[in-house]
């Protein structure tokens, strides 16, 4: 029963329902009528709740919050948002990479971490992951990647001889992987991880001069992680550890924060430093380039509706501001043309109307039409340019980007070498001098457990081979679990 307090139900046009529970029947026993617009329009939107996953990291969650700049970094860029004392508005998403919409937030895999800042001169977005290299330096090989890690066509299972077959044929994956079956492999929540832009960006000054930048934003909280042993644990008990984490760590007031802050390397460096220092496979050592304080960024505000403004959030290498340019890396490159297409298919071709995704900045341009639409130009602005009837005008200066020289025949190769380029060396160091003698012992117990369920003995082998080359006592002690 309705009081004048209970808000009456509806149709989705407005007009009063009569029941909430009795569909139009001939009789209390007959045939349901199909001129029962409510119940039709019930369940045709009710079939319609769901848009596609997303392809990689569809299981996550996210929240809004600000981002205040506490160093100094206007001799580098001239960003808006990165000027001392700027605060901006921001949502932040966090993910898994293999797992589809409802699998176990603690499975061993990379974390997203996407940060969409709704600064004054466009959304600028940062999407990186909680470990600052990747699997590959081609964007090309991504599918065949993600193919490996995803499902087999015909069981529908994962499979550890897709993945190490994949991994063992492309070596640059080393460094990452030896990430992935460390402890970071498994972080306690989202809240005590690391996140990291992972490719180098470029930087812009108000001069116009140019850096090369890598973004680091290290948890207040700490890092911490969790034996395999509870993450397995976990995974069977609550498949929204991660999830509910964060949610509840904001609904008490225990708000999550990261200090940010860049490796600057100057413009000219690039060119002979000691690797290629567009290699997403390669850290920067901070001996060599230190990292410079930005700011803060802290999460205050859980979503209102998880729906519409997180699973529709959409994040992009490619929203950029003045100030701030992509790199000649080849992953970067292919990144900014695959989001806003995955978001135009995923979400709608309007996507950026949404607001979670509508930026704080006006925007104008020469769009129009496409499905849901409904921000539109005054009909006085005019549909095309040039015009003379006072249209927006592109302007260079005001677009403040980057730029880099590059010429050369079209060509399917590699990048040119540095003297230090290779595949194995940085997961080396990362094994031998980062891991402290248990965390050896724990990646030594790791991948143990995922190369002996590797069925094909050629993979095996060239599974023990590929460590083997990050460590040869390693490869032995593999061999030897393995024997
Ligand atoms: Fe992504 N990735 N990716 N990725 N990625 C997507 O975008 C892609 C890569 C990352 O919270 C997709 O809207 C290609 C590196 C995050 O919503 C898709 C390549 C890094 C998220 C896509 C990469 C990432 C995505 C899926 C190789 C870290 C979640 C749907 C060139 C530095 C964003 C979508 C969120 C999502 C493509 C490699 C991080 C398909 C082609 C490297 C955090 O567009």
């Amino acid at each position: 029963m309705s009081s004048p307090q209970t808000p009456q139900t509806t149709t989705q046009t407005g007009t009063p329902v009569a029941s909430d529970a009795h569909s139009l029947s001939a009789g209390p026993d007959g045939a349901i009528a199909l001129h029962d617009r409510y119940l039709v329009e019930k369940l045709a939107q009710f079939n319609r709740e769901r848009i596609p996953e997303r392809i990689v990291h569809a299981k996550g969650g996210g929240a809004f919050g600000e981002f205040v700049v506490t160093g100094d970094v206007s001799a580098y860029t001239r960003a808006a948002v990165f000027q001392p004392g700027a605060r901006t508005e921001t949502v932040q998403r966090f993910s898994s990479v293999a797992g589809e919409q409802g699998s176990p937030d603690t499975w061993r895999d990379v974390r997203g971490f996407s940060v969409k800042f709704y600064t004054s001169e466009g959304n600028y977005d940062i999407v990186g992951n909680n470990t600052p290299v990747f699997f590959i330096r081609d964007g090309i090989k991504f599918p065949d990647f993600i193919h490996s890690q995803k499902r087999l066509p015909g069981s529908g299972l994962r499979d550890a001889d897709m993945q190490w077959d994949f991994w063992t044929l492309s070596p640059e994956s080393a460094h990452q992987v030896t990430y992935l079956m460390g402890d970071r492999g498994l972080p306690r929540s989202w809240r005590h991880m690391p996140g990291f832009g992972s490719h180098t960006y470029q930087w812009i000054n108000a001069e116009g001069e140019r850096f090369w930048v890598k973004y680091h934003f290290d948890a207040l909280q700490g890092n911490e992680e969790m034996s395999g042993e509870e993450a397995e644990a976990i995974a069977g008990a609550d498949a929204d550890y991660y999830r509910r984490d964060l949610y509840e760590a904001i609904e008490r007031g225990d708000f999550p924060a990261w200090k940010v802050s860049v490796q600057v390397m100057p413009y000219e460096e690039a060119k002979t430093y000691r690797f290629n220092p567009f290699d997403l496979t390669k850290v920067w050592p901070h001996a060599d380039y230190p990292k410079i304080e930005v700011g803060v960024h802290t999460l205050n505000r859980n979503p209102e509706n998880f729906f519409a403004q997180i699973e529709q959030a959409a994040f992009s290498p490619a929203n950029t501001v003045p100030g701030i340019d992509i790199s000649p890396d080849k992953m970067l490159m292919a990144r900014v043309f695959s989001y806003p297409d995955a978001q135009r298919y995923r979400v709608g071709t309007n996507y950026t109307q949404i607001p979670v995704n509508a930026p704080v900045a006006p925007v104008a341009n020469y769009s129009q039409d496409g499905a849901q639409r409904h921000g539109f130009n005054s009909p006085s602005t005019p549909v095309y340019a040039p015009n003379s009837l006072g249209g927006p005008v592109a302007d260079p200066a005001a677009a403040g980007a980057g730029s880099w020289e590059s010429d050369g025949e079209l060509v399917r190769a590699a990048a040119t070498l540095h003297a230090e380029d290779d595949d194995f060396g940085q997961a080396g160091t990362l094994y031998r001098d980062v891991f402290d003698a248990a965390a050896k012992e724990r990646f030594l117990a790791t991948i143990t457990g995922a190369v002996g369920s590797v069925q094909n003995a050629d993979i095996r082998e060239r599974a023990i081979a590929y460590w083997s080359s990050v460590d040869a006592e390693l490869g032995a002690a593999l061999r030897a679990n393995l024997a």
